[in-house]
């Protein structure tokens, strides 16, 4: 079945009690137990909650995987993958993530023994080079926040195969709409379902997609023994975004396009990050493991004083972290996303103070334009 009909189908049947087409925000923290051990598969709203597992089995279905599970963030879930580990592990991560990603693994979970070794995951020669003996886990962004740059997910994943790793991709950026991980060789995926997926800038939550049967069962495992589940009702908005997920990332995907050509044409704008433009150094790859190149885009201004005026110069992108949401967002990576990276490395990594980030919304993309070309104008 095509993706659109799976994704308002997926995993999705009438409530068993009403015959409701939409699955009931079972707001119960427990269920009533007919007799010791007697019960509906239902015993406690941490272990079991049937709108949560709706709307795991529907981003399941969506990514091609095994089994998921959502957890109440972003971080949560990719927390609760990298506790599939034990001290002594050693996880290679691409050297350009979420500023929250780098600041859990660098600054919280190697007080417990876990090593990590950043690489510029886009250099498959690198990561082979920083494979060790105690190397578990190669753990990707693709593309990249904020630079947009890509990791070759089908060699990444013989790399990850020879050391005996586990490939671990977040696809937040892209979408199962647009990029599929597990289909290209990769274990495990998580996303902020907080984006895209969710769609809507009103619900944070996270979500972790197995290929693997063993490592599903330890992920439910852990779900339940830590506890960061998805609530309720974020999981009822979030199975509400993901119905419309395809129609949205058509509409992100065509205004993304727009807005790099205008950026890229701009005497204002001295570079542009985009994969799907012919000037990013990945285009092939680009076109070869995405089936479109979505809606973000980083520009560099050139520095902090012309970045702010633009900035604070738009009025229909507001200015605000997150992406992902039918709204256009700007954000200023630097001291935003990425304020958590030190400063050297950052400005190794292109973030610098003059870079700009923006979430092309779906709005009509004229007014966009419109809106960027009087920002842009200020400077
Ligand atoms: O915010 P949360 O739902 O916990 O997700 C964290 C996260 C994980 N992975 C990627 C690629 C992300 O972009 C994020 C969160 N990012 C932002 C808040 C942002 O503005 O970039």
């Amino acid at each position: 079945m095509g993706f659109d009909t799976e994704a308002i189908h997926g995993g999705q049947i009438p409530d068993p009690a009403t015959s409701a087409i939409i699955t009931p925000i079972f707001q119960t923290s427990t269920y009533v137990q007919e007799g010791l051990g007697k019960h509906k598969g239902y015993e406690y709203a941490r272990t079991q909650n049937p709108t949560r597992a709706a709307a795991e089995k529907n981003v399941c279905i969506l990514e091609g995987g095994t089994a998921a599970y959502a957890f109440s963030s972003g971080m949560a879930a990719i927390d609760t993958v990298l506790k599939l580990l034990k001290a002594g592990d050693h996880v290679i991560c691409s050297d350009n993530t979420y500023g929250g990603t780098f600041r859990l693994f660098r600054f919280v979970l190697e007080r417990f023994g876990l090593q990590f070794t950043f690489v510029d995951t886009s250099n498959l020669t690198a990561v082979q080079a920083a494979v060790r003996e105690t190397t578990r886990m190669i753990y990707v962004e693709t593309p990249t926040n904020p630079v947009m740059s890509l990791t070759d997910l089908r060699a990444a994943a013989k790399t990850s195969r020879r050391a005996k790793a586990t490939l671990v991709v977040d696809n937040t950026f892209m979408s199962p709409y647009f990029q599929r991980p597990l289909a290209l060789g990769a274990d495990i995926v998580v996303h902020s379902t907080t984006k895209f997926l969710n769609g809507h800038s009103d619900s944070v939550g996270g979500m972790v997609v197995l290929k693997h049967a063993e490592d599903a069962e330890r992920v439910k495992f852990l779900q339940n023994a830590v506890g960061a589940i998805l609530s309720p009702f974020d999981s009822w908005l979030l199975l509400r975004g993901t119905k419309t997920l395809g129609v949205r990332m058509r509409q992100h995907d065509f205004n993304g396009r727009k807005i790099a050509a205008f950026l890229a044409r701009h005497p204002g704008v001295k570079k542009v990050y985009y994969p799907g433009l012919k000037t990013h150094p990945q285009f092939a790859l680009a076109k070869r493991q995405m089936s479109g190149f979505g809606s973000m885009i980083s520009f560099e201004t050139g520095s902090l004083g012309r970045a702010r005026k633009v900035l604070e110069g738009t009025k229909l992108f507001s200015l605000a972290e997150s992406l992902g949401g039918v709204e256009s967002l700007i954000s200023h990576p630097a001291t935003m996303t990425h304020a958590s990276v030190p400063r050297e490395e950052r400005l190794r990594l292109g973030i610098s103070d003059g870079l700009v980030r923006l979430s092309v919304g779906l709005e009509n993309v004229e007014d966009l334009v419109e809106d960027l070309k009087t920002a842009l104008g200020r400077i």
